[in-house]
């Protein structure tokens, strides 16, 4: 018995490290050698979720952690559980959000010797997390002391991505809560009742400036804007327009993209020369989602580059010779202030409204291109988007002017198809606010375990298009195309909806879609929306959009 009391004592101090370092959600997957993580967590102050499929858990930890900004901690068992966490872990640590991985282990002997449900668990995220720890079998020989400094500093130098925390524990693993062990647990004193880390290491995170800044501005520069903050977004956004810089937006840039639809009129000779003269281009954010914009910032070689993005590491795919200045973006804003210049290619701007302006009066079809476009009139008031993988991004990014700083999510680092719809969750449970998601029709099958998880607020697109028609759009050949690259499904999206106690609507023109959505924020059920498409209908529409 005193194995379970001990091994919950060392449990109690793990999970109270992790909140002195924001955690307050937990994701959690059934399993009984986890059992004195996940009983001392029940008894705690935090948000606990639970998913029987960790790679869901996965993602919900991850969307949690892109609407809080805040590290969240996933408790899983031993064995293929672990590994499981693999895909979720690979996007927190190409586009930064913090996650902690617990996972349960066995005690040393019971590892490489045939026991069941064992498996070589140090390591298993190998170059993927920042750092590991892998703790020794809980002992009172051992000072809580230590236990709650190697947590600290586990977290404290790595502020990016996930880590991984291996915790073994010996049988029996439950047992009620007890008076055993208390002295080593009073070791730690009033840090119990205080709110900071055991162990503070202080770095020095001053905003690095550039003291030519003032000559620089006065220069034709271009702005480009990738992955940032909704607040971020709307401070660049007046930046750039009170320096009268060009403004090339991504769809998760939040700026409100007042030079629309680059992905469209950036394919113009003419355009494409007049914007190269910009002598300056600085970057906030990375990660673009537009092939076109890629491609041309590939092509231009301006006297100075700068990518600010507060995420460490080389991130401009076209290599150019630059600063890459690691920094907080709202900061840097602040330490190099705009002047108020003209714009300096005020044509350019009329091209990009005139372009918008065709594409609104083409809507009539109900199609997923102008599902993209129409984007703005069906997003719940005080809410947030969710985007998909494949062609929904990629048509939103060419054609949703969204409103600035109304707060949009994807996951655009290893972009996988995965694991959406549980992201989309984990975004609508840490934000709060109803959410929007839209996915394609084989994102949706691949995630559909995690249709258990929807509650709340949410309504899910799924757009049929009949398979991946990302593929479409790309020069597969087309004799191949179904078979391998499309693989068009016969899912009943309905069905699907009915076993998960979804609502669900099938809408066939835009009205019938508008009272869908609206019926959606009105029901305490979550609602799966399906829209069906002409398959390769979206893919061709924005090639066609590409030509014009
Ligand atoms: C885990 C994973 N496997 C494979 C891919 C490659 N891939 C990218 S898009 C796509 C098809 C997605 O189909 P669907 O969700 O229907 O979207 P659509 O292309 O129709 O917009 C595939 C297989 C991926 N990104 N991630
Ligand atoms: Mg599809």
């Amino acid at each position: 018995m005193s194995h379970s009391i001990f091994n919950r004592r060392w449990a109690a101090v793990i999970l109270e490290a992790l909140s002195r370092h924001g955690v307050q959600h937990l994701c959690i997957a059934p399993g009984s050698r986890s059992a004195p993580l996940t009983l001392e967590a029940a008894a705690g102050n935090f948000i606990c979720h639970t998913h029987f499929d960790e790679r869901g858990l996965g993602y919900l930890a991850l969307g949690l952690a892109k609407a809080t900004r805040q590290p969240v901690a996933m408790i899983v068992t031993s064995g293929t559980a672990v590994a499981n966490l693999l895909p979720a872990v690979i996007e927190a640590s190409l586009t930064g959000e913090r996650l902690i991985v617990l996972s349960a282990d066995r005690p040393p002997e019971l590892i490489d010797c045939g026991a069941n449900q064992a498996i070589a668990q140090p390591g298993i995220f190998a170059g993927h997390v920042g750092g590991a720890l892998n703790l020794p079998r809980p002992s009172a020989d051992i000072p809580a002391r230590w236990l709650v400094s190697a947590i600290d500093a586990l977290l404290q130098q790595h502020p990016a991505g996930a880590v991984h925390i291996n915790t073994p524990f010996a049988e029996p693993l439950y047992g009620e809560a007890s008076l055993a062990f208390k002295a080593w647990h009073d070791e730690l004193g009033d840090w119990w009742h205080e709110e900071k880390p055991w162990l503070n290491i202080n770095a020095d995170w001053a905003t690095p400036f550039c003291s030519d800044w003032s000559r620089w501005r006065q220069k034709r520069g271009l702005v480009v804007a990738g992955k940032i903050t909704a607040e971020e977004g709307v401070a660049l956004a007046k930046w750039a327009e009170t320096l009268g810089w060009p403004l090339l937006a991504d769809i998760q840039s939040h700026t409100g993209a007042p030079w629309p639809c680059s992905e469209l009129w950036l394919q113009e000779t003419h355009a494409r020369q007049t914007l190269a003269e910009a002598e300056i281009v600085v970057q906030f954010g990375a990660r673009l989602t537009g092939k076109t914009l890629t491609g041309w910032l590939a092509e231009i070689h301006p006297a100075a580059w700068w990518l600010i993005d507060p995420l460490p590491g080389h991130l401009d795919p076209a290599h150019h010779r630059s600063q890459r200045i690691v920094a907080n973006i709202t900061a840097w804003l602040a330490a190099h202030p705009a002047v108020s210049q003209p714009a300096w290619l005020p044509s350019l701007q009329t091209l990009a409204q005139e372009t918008y302006t065709a594409l609104t009066r083409r809507l009539q079809e109900f199609g997923e291109a102008q599902l993209a476009l129409r984007l703005p009139k069906l997003l719940p008031q005080e809410g947030a988007l969710f985007l998909g993988n494949s062609l929904t991004i990629r048509l939103a990014d060419a054609f949703a002017r969204l409103p600035a700083g109304y707060p949009v999510y994807a996951s655009r680092g290893a972009s996988g198809i995965d694991g959406l719809i549980a992201t989309a969750v984990g975004v609508q449970r840490g934000s709060g606010k109803p959410l929007l998601a839209i996915v394609g029709d084989l994102s949706a099958l691949y995630d559909l375990n995690s249709l258990a998880l929807l509650d709340g607020p949410l309504v899910l697109i799924v757009v049929n298009n009949g398979g991946g028609q990302i593929f479409s759009l790309l020069p597969t050949p087309v004799k191949e195309r179904e078979r391998f690259f499309t693989l068009p499904q016969r899912a009943d999206f309905a069905s699907a909806a009915n076993m998960f106690g979804l609502a669900y609507r099938q809408p066939q023109d835009w009205p019938s879609l508008l009272d869908a959505v609206a019926a959606g924020w009105q029901s305490d059920k979550a609602m799966l929306i399906e829209l069906k498409a002409v398959a390769d209908r979206g893919a061709q529409w924005l090639a066609g959009a590409w030509q014009q």
